[in-house]
């Protein structure tokens, strides 16, 4: 019978590994337990798998990870409606910076449609799931509810086009407003699995996997995205991107990011976080 890693059995591994538990003593206590020697060995062999973390259940998950399909040396990607440049591409973390993927027109119409409905920016509360205001987030914003209008539906399907994920599995586009001097500290977009509040919110639609920042204009000064991790800082260009991934939620993906103080003028974003699976 082919036996399987399941969520369970990685934690375990990783449990016992972390007790500093060699292979044999694994191997040993797997075998006792029924497991053959074969397959035994082989699970032992996947690190990649026993690194995830559980994933909740109850919910089909997307395989793989959202990425846009770069052919060699490409300077440009379909993105369905759209032809869009590409900028920068890093490997850890990944991180792909597009160009053009708004238009003027779409970028002042997504400002347009949220200024009336912006409010203080809240962060998620780790311990309880539920969002708070916090002086590590300046900003103001709004989420649009997903397909919301005619023009949310149009770049959530470039967006899809371009990073090959389920319009599906992304959250509604959030729309953030920065004034000079605001800022959104250093963090990470995955919820962090030590914490209480994560399993309710992993529920819907599981851990995002992704997220794409698109500048909505630019500011006079300041008001980068910056990989401290990496010493990465993205400028913002009306209708630019950024795009990062994470195959795990752990510090080890290197996407620690922030968004640095505005110097002079203000800053649009519209930020797409895209989940494992259906975010309904
Ligand atoms: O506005 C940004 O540059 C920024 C930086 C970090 C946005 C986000 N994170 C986000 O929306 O998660
Ligand atoms: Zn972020």
């Amino acid at each position: 019978m082919l036996q399987t890693v399941t969520p369970e059995l990685a934690q375990w591994l990783a449990a016992q590994r972390q007790a500093g538990h060699g292979d044999d003593a694994i191997l040993s206590a797997m075998t006792q337990s029924g497991w053959t020697e074969v397959s035994a060995r082989a699970a032992l062999a996947k690190p990649l798998v026993i690194l995830k973390a559980p994933q909740p259940t109850g919910g089909t998950f997307t395989a793989g990870l959202p990425e846009p399909a770069i052919s060699e040396g490409a300077t440009t990607l379909n993105a369905g409606d759209r032809e869009v440049q590409v900028l920068t591409v890093m490997k850890l973390p990944r991180v792909v910076v597009f160009g053009g993927l708004l238009s003027a027109e779409e970028c002042a119409q997504l400002r347009a449609l949220a200024a009336t409905r912006l409010a203080r920016s809240e962060t998620v509360q780790v311990e309880t799931g539920t969002s708070e205001v916090n002086e590590a987030r300046t900003s103001e914003g709004m989420f649009f509810g997903r397909g919301e209008n005619e023009l949310a539906q149009r770049i959530e399907a470039r967006i899809a086009a371009l990073l090959h994920w389920p319009i599906e599995n992304g959250e509604g586009l959030q729309i953030l407003h920065y004034s000079p001097g605001a800022e959104y500290k250093p963090h990470f977009d995955y919820f962090d699995p030590e914490h209480s509040g994560t399993a309710s919110i992993l529920k819907r639609g599981g851990q995002r996997v992704g997220s794409l920042v698109i500048y909505l204009n630019t500011p006079t000064r300041g008001g980068g995205t910056t990989f401290p991790d990496v010493g990465l800082e993205v400028q913002p260009v009306q209708g630019n991107a950024v795009f990062f991934s994470y195959d795990r939620p752990d510090p080890a993906t290197r996407t620690l990011h922030g968004g640095a103080p505005v110097l002079e003028g203000e800053k649009w974003v519209a930020t797409k976080w895209l989940r494992q699976g259906r975010f309904d």
